[in-house]
């Protein structure tokens, strides 16, 4: 019998640290040789011409997730169907504690909407909405312990909103348990002024969401989440970072030592405020509303800046998927009246790699290192996941991306696998696509194909992250090869 269930031959391995020619091999779900030359192989897969990297971890995708009347266009199937397709092998999505619920009834409804549904490995964030004393003082450190070791707090919405008192005891709770908190830096309070000074001049159409929601606010709000982790002395990481401004705030808060981390996604390297334009709700504006909004091209570049100089961590794609011509999703009927009800989200998940890839090593932002780092490493590393996940190396497991540096493609609506009727980026055109994706040494995905079975992806149980140690503890390994000082 062979040393090896598959062998991949002739490909160049690059993980967030090198690029090498080498063979893998894989048994019983692991990589167990990477070497320049391996015999053997019950399966031989061809990678000439190919980069072979860690599968993709996209750590911030929505899926089965209620939005007020809105309902989400995936769930756990069709989104990640979506993300094996687009190259991913690990999706961390939330699970939403509504107002006055138990965390714990929550995290098992999202298990039973995920349980044998799922085409790639899941982990869940736990969205806080309600912080009381029960769910701080024991909800939280349980679940901690059972593996959902990351939190994910709002500064704005009517339904998720937490005040300062209630994000400085979140933030407080997870340096007592040893969380990872993800903050949305928006500011409930000048939206909402906003919003009502705007739809009081008639000004409803989806542009105005962007309107509603400018950098300053979005610059505050990241600027408050910093100074209350300050306070509480408690790594953060801010989500979705839209812009030079709320970067800026990041860099300076790495620059003073503070352990605050960032995230941005592709709607803020390719797409415009510009995008929301269009008279009327049927004018397809309401395709872009997500937030923070896209900006425009100085910010992309801003962004860009960021990434290259490790103020972001993590490229994830916040895949919020609603369907456009639905009554249930961007053009419910309220939503028609008021972009304050077209609901926030676009998706993302199986796009996300070809954009990095094409705008950023393509075009020659990042280096080919960076974009796994970017995309799947510090994801792992982040979210206590490494050394299981995120790397090409003896001991991980087999979670491969097949890559072709050279293929062009357009982005077309027809070529996805989500739930959506649309996408934000259709008719982009791109350069580096996914040729097959591999999920534990099982071929899940090839050339557009799903060849993995609802239920091949399996729940996992997350580690503490060592990032998110407060900031006496010992500094953990840098991310990106671009920490800022002080980490
Ligand atoms: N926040 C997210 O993280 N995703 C979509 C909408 C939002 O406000
Ligand atoms: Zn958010
Ligand atoms: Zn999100």
């Amino acid at each position: 019998m062979s040393e090896f269930d598959t062998v991949i031959r002739g490909g160049t391995v690059v993980t967030a640290a090198d690029t090498v020619r080498a063979d893998v091999g894989i048994r019983d779900g692991r990589i167990v040789a990477v070497a320049q030359t391996l015999t053997g192989g019950s399966r031989q897969i061809d990678a000439s011409g190919l980069l072979v990297m860690p599968g993709g971890i996209d750590s911030h995708v929505h899926l089965a997730q209620p939005s007020g009347e809105a309902v989400m266009a995936d769930g756990f199937e069709s989104g990640t169907r979506s993300a094996i397709a687009g190259g991913n092998t690990t999706v961390i999505p939330f699970a939403l504690q509504p107002r006055g619920a138990s965390l714990r009834q929550s995290v098992m409804d999202y298990h039973r909407e995920a349980e044998g549904r799922a085409y790639c490995d899941y982990g869940f964030h736990l969205i806080i909405s309600d912080p009381t004393a029960s769910v701080l003082g024991q909800e939280l450190p349980a679940l901690v312990e059972d593996g959902y070791t990351s939190f994910k707090v709002f500064m704005t919405y009517d339904d998720l909103v937490l005040n300062d008192r209630e994000l400085l005891e979140v933030f407080d709770c997870a340096r007592g348990c040893g969380a990872l908190v993800m903050v949305h830096c928006e500011g409930y309070d000048a939206i909402r002024f906003m919003t009502e000074k705007l739809e009081r001049a008639g000004r409803t159409a989806p542009f105005f969401h962007g309107a509603s929601r400018p950098q300053s606010v979005e610059r505050e709000a990241t600027h408050r989440a910093i100074s209350h982790a300050e306070l509480t002395d408690v790594p953060i990481m801010i989500v979705h970072v839209s812009g030079r401004e709320p970067m800026e705030q990041i860099r300076w808060a790495q620059h003073k030592g503070l352990r605050v981390y960032g995230e941005t996604c592709p709607q803020y390297v390719a797409l415009t405020e510009e995008d929301m334009k269009g008279l009327n709700m049927d004018e397809s504006g309401g395709k872009y509303v997500c937030s923070p909004p896209p900006r425009g091209p100085a910010d992309w570049e801003a962004i860009w800046e960021g990434i290259r100089t490790g103020v972001f961590q993590t490229f994830s794609s916040d895949h919020c998927p609603f369907r456009y011509a639905s009554e249930t999703g961007k053009l419910n009927p309220k939503g028609r009246t008021s972009f304050r009800w077209v609901p926030n989200g676009i998706p993302g998940v199986e796009t996300r790699l070809p954009i990095l890839f094409s705008k950023g090593v393509v075009e020659g932002r990042i280096t080919l290192n960076q974009f796994v780092a970017l995309t799947s490493t510090n994801h792992a590393r982040m979210y206590g996941l490494y050394p299981r996940k995120g790397s090409v190396a003896p001991g991980f497991d087999a979670d491969l991306v097949l890559w072709d540096p050279n293929r062009r493609e357009t982005i077309r609506q027809s070529l996805l696998h989500h739930g959506a009727d649309y996408t934000p980026y259709e008719g982009l055109a791109v350069t580096g696509w996914p040729v097959m994706t591999l999920l534990r040494g099982k071929v899940v995905a090839e050339e557009g194909r799903i060849l993995g079975a609802p239920g091949d992806g399996g729940f996992l149980r997350r580690e503490r992250s060592p990032y998110a140690l407060p900031a006496g503890a010992a500094a953990p390994r840098p991310l990106n090869g671009a920490m800022p000082a002080g980490a």
